[in-house]
């Protein structure tokens, strides 16, 4: 969307996030002050809980500190792989509503939906419905901001917080900004702040109002810049990060192990999640690779393409489990340290990327990788998978298993 007075930007943070996921996982710590962050000697804050936030405590201060200042909390260290998870969610609900979403951070992204607007009933209608599909189906709460620009969205969704939602219209851009200290523009920190109160400029609105020659005095070749914000404008565009090219997940074993069944008990486990983040960022992807440094160190890496994409986990470990068993056959005897699987070749639209019955027809017979890939993603797969999903979902990762997984040693 090239037209800045015509776009519809959404920007969604969720709210404490690591703290809430922490809290939506175990409920008894719902409503008590939360600290997540190292909790060794030189410890730093991740987040805190709102109820933590009372106390003073915040992200990046020493847990030392925090501490102190809030001795009752539960403290507790981050999961970042649960977080993941969860922002996975997050994100593909987004994607429901456009393409063109950029994430800052896991619990952070900008929408552009102006193509949406019809489709989904208007701005405000698409910032409600984001934010009530965020808590029924993750669990979680969202603050929300919309605007005609990122400035002004992200500056509605962080005014409103916890739980927000505000539109911030364009012909109300100055009245919302004219009240802020300066310090809420990008790029004015502890540096130019004070030389801009020198000048008598605490506000948004009189960094708006000043002579712009005398605003140089403090800002330099800025001072236009910032006198554009101040009257909120800002054309820079919503532009999605490029995916990510590969998804993978390795584990080095405690011992080193031999057993067949335990080596591709792990390798379910390691496909089971990487097909589910495939599937929750709608994404397929066409090349299987799997990773084996045996007891000696020696790495080794095998890879094989299908004929179209999946994001099955059937599909999946059929591949990864053929690769395995063919390094098997060239190290017998050979105990593994390390095990990992991974997919290459993402592609972003599920839908577009399906495989096809004509594809599924037109695939070649030849090779062991073509044979699997003829049997891409059954309707079958997909119910079971979307089942899988769905009970994850409701009970974490310890709800459901492939039986195959639970023959695991490790566990
Ligand atoms: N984070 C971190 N270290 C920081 C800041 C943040 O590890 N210095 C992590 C923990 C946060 C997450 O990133 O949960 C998101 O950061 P936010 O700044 O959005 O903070 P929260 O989501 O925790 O709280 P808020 O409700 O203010 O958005
Ligand atoms: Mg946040």
């Amino acid at each position: 969307m090239s037209d800045p007075e015509l776009r519809a930007v959404i920007h969604v943070d969720m709210d404490a996030f690591y703290a809430s996921v922490e809290c939506l996982d175990d409920p008894s710590l719902r409503g008590l002050p939360l600290i997540v962050g190292g909790l060794g000697p030189r410890g730093v804050v991740a987040t805190a809980s709102y109820e933590a936030r009372v106390y003073g405590v915040h992200s990046a201060m020493p847990m030392a500190q925090a501490r102190r200042l809030c001795p009752q909390a539960r403290f507790v260290k981050p999961r970042m792989t649960r977080y993941g998870e969860k922002s996975a969610e997050v994100f593909g609900i987004f994607r429901d509503f456009t393409p063109l979403v950029e994430g800052l951070s896991l619990d952070e992204a900008f929408l552009d939906v102006s193509g949406s607007l019809r489709l989904f009933g208007g701005h405000v209608a698409i910032g409600q419905r984001i934010k009530q599909r965020i808590a029924t189906e993750t669990g979680l709460s969202a603050s929300v901001g919309l605007a005609h620009n990122k400035f002004l969205a992200k500056l509605a969704s962080e005014a409103q917080k916890p739980d927000g939602f505000l539109q911030v219209p364009a012909d109300g851009a100055r009245a919302f900004l004219d009240p802020m200290p300066v310090t809420r523009l990008w790029g004015i920190g502890k540096r130019t702040a004070p030389r801009l109160r020198a000048l008598g400029v605490l506000t948004i609105g009189q960094l708006r109002r000043v002579d712009v020659s005398v605003l140089q005095t403090a800002l330099g070749k800025r001072a236009e810049h910032f006198q554009r914000l101040a009257r909120g404008e800002d054309s820079r565009e919503v532009t999605p990060a490029r995916a990510d090219k590969s998804i993978s997940h390795e584990v080095t074993f405690d011992a080193n192990v031999l057993d067949r069944t335990e080596l591709l008990a792990e390798l379910q486990r390691q496909v089971e999640k990487v097909a589910a983040r495939l599937r929750a960022r709608e994404q397929m992807a066409t090349t299987v690779v799997v990773k084996v440094r045996d007891a000696c160190f020696q790495t080794v890496t095998r890879s094989r393409s299908m004929p179209a994409c999946s994001n099955s986990t059937r599909t999946l470990y059929r591949l990864a489990r053929a690769l395995l068993e063919a390094w098997r056959e060239d190290h017998q005897g050979t105990p593994v340290r390390l095990l990992g699987m991974g997919v290459t070749g993402i592609e972003g639209n599920a839908a577009k990327c399906r495989v096809s019955d004509s594809m599924r027809e037109n695939a070649s017979t030849n090779g062991a990788s073509e044979r699997i890939g003829e049997q891409l993603d059954s309707q079958d797969e997909r119910g079971i998978d979307r089942v899988f999903d769905r009970i994850k979902h409701r009970f974490g990762s310890a709800g459901i298993a492939h039986a195959q997984t639970l023959r695991r040693k490790k566990d």
